[in-house]
C-alpha cells in the first residue's frame, strides 16, 4: 500500500510539478488530490496521445519533467507522440508516465483489462521505456532513481501501479447530488421505446454495464446491444461503421469523457449522412466510471457543434418531464442526430460486468 501524498512528495523532491493525463480508477486518489490544484500545474486530457503531447510541451517551455498519468489501455492512445516524437532516437525528452496497471497477471480482472494487462511490460519493453512497479513504499526508492535516469539520459520511463495499492490520507466525502434525470432512469425509458430490431452500440464503463443490467431486470428485448467494455472513444465509429452497410436503425450511446477522447469521428458521422444513425451523449460532465473527474464538456454548444459538422437533428434533454416526449421524436428524427442529455451522477448498486463477450458479439449479429 502506498499513500498517495508521499508518492506527491517524492514526485515534487525530484522536481516533478506539473501533472496531465487521463483518469483511471487504480489512480482516483491521485485524481482527487489533484483535483484542487490549480490550471497551471494539472490538465485534465482528452485522451492519453494528447496528455504526452501536453507534456512534451510543457518540457520544451520549462526543461522539468511532467508527470502523466493514464490507464495502461490508454497506453495505446498515447505510443504515436511517445515513439514519434519523445523517443530518444527522434526528439529524447524526458517523460514520466504513472500507468494504472489493469489486468496485472496478480490481480482478477475483465476480459478486456486481461488481454492490455498480459502485454504492458511487454510493450513498455518494446518501447524501451524503463519502468518499476510500485507495491508499498519502499518502493518509492526505485521511483527516486528512474526518475533520475530519465532527467540524466533524457529519455521516458514509467511506473506501474496495480489495483488498491493507492490509498489516501484524507477522508474521502460523498458528494450529496440532486437527482433530476440519471442514467438509469434514461436508459430504461430508452429501450422501451426502441423500434424493433434496432442495435444499441454503448460506450465504456458504467453506461454498457447499466444498460447490460437493466436489459436483464427489465427482460426487455427490443433491440441488441454490442457493449464496447474497451476501445474507449470509438463507440461512435463502430456504430458508423455498422450503420453503414445496414439499414437497421443504429443507436450509439455515449459518455461526454467519451466522445471527447475521439471528438474527430463526429464530423465523419455528419458527412456519412447516415439516416439511420442516432447518437445519444450522456452528458454529466465527469468520468463517473472512474471517480468522477471533470470532461470538461459542460461548457459546450452540442446543438452548435453538431449543426456545423452535419448532423441533421439536434434535441436535449434535462429534466424528467420532456424525457419521453424528446426522446420519442429523436428516435423517429432522419439521421445522423445527435441527442444531448443531462444526467447527474449516481449508478445503479451491484452491477455486473459483461463477460461472455464471444456471445454477446454472435447475438449482437444474428437478425
Ligand atoms: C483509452 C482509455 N483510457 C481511459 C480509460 C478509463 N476509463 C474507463 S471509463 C472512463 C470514463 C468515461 O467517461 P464518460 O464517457 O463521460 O462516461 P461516464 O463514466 O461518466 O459514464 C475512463 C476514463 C479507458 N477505459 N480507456
Amino acid at each position: 500500500m502506498i499513500f498517495v501524498e508521499n508518492l506527491i512528495k517524492t514526485l515534487k523532491k525530484n522536481k516533478i510539478n506539473f501533472f496531465t493525463g487521463v483518469p483511471d480508477s487504480i489512480l482516483t486518489s491521485l485524481s482527487k488530490k489533484l483535483g484542487n490544484y490549480p490550471l497551471k500545474k494539472h490538465v485534465i486530457a482528452t485522451n492519453e496521445g494528447s496528455a504526452v503531447s501536453i507534456g512534451i510541451g510543457h518540457y520544451l517551455s520549462t526543461k522539468t519533467i511532467p508527470c502523466i498519468y493514464l490507464q495502461n489501455s490508454g497506453l495505446s492512445n498515447a505510443i504515436n507522440p511517445l515513439i514519434s516524437i519523445a523517443n530518444q532516437e527522434v526528439y529524447s525528452i524526458p517523460l514520466f508516465l504513472m500507468i494504472g496497471w489493469r489486468g496485472s497477471p496478480s490481480k482478477p480482472d475483465e476480459p478486456q483489462h486481461k488481454a492490455k494487462g498480459k502485454i504492458t511490460l511487454k510493450l513498455l519493453k518494446l518501447l524501451k521505456i524503463k519502468y518499476c512497479i510500485l507495491r508499498n513504499e519502499k518502493d518509492l526508492d526505485l521511483l527516486k532513481k528512474i526518475i533520475k535516469e530519465s532527467i540524466k539520459n533524457k529519455k521516458i520511463v514509467a511506473c506501474l501501479i496495480e489495483k488498491g495499492t493507492l490509498k489516501t490520507k484524507d477522508r474521502i466525502r460523498e458528494k450529496k447530488i440532486f437527482k433530476s434525470i440519471t442514467r438509469a432512469e434514461f436508459i430504461k425509458r430508452f429501450i422501451g421505446l426502441l423500434p424493433l430490431r434496432s442495435k444499441v452500440i454503448s460506450t465504456t464503463g458504467y453506461t454498457s454495464r447499466e444498460l447490460m443490467e437493466i436489459r436483464k431486470k427489465s427482460n426487455i428485448n427490443k433491440g441488441k446491444d454490442f457493449y464496447m467494455v474497451g476501445g474507449m472513444g470509438h463507440s461512435i465509429s463502430v456504430a458508423l461503421g455498422y450503420a453503414h452497410n445496414s439499414r437497421k436503425q443504429t443507436f450509439c450511446l455515449d459518455g461526454d469523457g467519451s466522445i471527447l477522447m475521439h471528438l474527430g469521428p463526429m464530423r465523419t458521422t455528419g458527412y456519412t449522412k447516415n439516416i439511420n444513425l442516432k447518437h445519444i451523449i450522456l452528458n454529466n460532465n465527469s468520468h463517473e466510471s472512474v471517480g468522477g473527474q471533470l470532461t470538461n464538456a459542460a461548457g459546450i454548444d452540442f446543438k452548435r457543434l453538431s449543426k456545423s459538422i452535419g448532423y441533421r437533428n439536434f434535441y436535449k434533454i434535462t429534466n424528467k418531464k420532456s424525457l419521453e416526449r424528446i426522446l420519442k421524436k429523436f428516435i423517429k428524427s432522419k439521421g445522423p442526430s445527435l441527442l444531448e442529455v443531462k444526467i447527474n451522477n449516481g449508478t445503479l448498486k451491484n452491477l455486473s460486468r459483461p463477460k461472455n463477450l464471444i456471445k454477446i458479439k454472435d447475438n449482437f449479429m444474428i437478425n
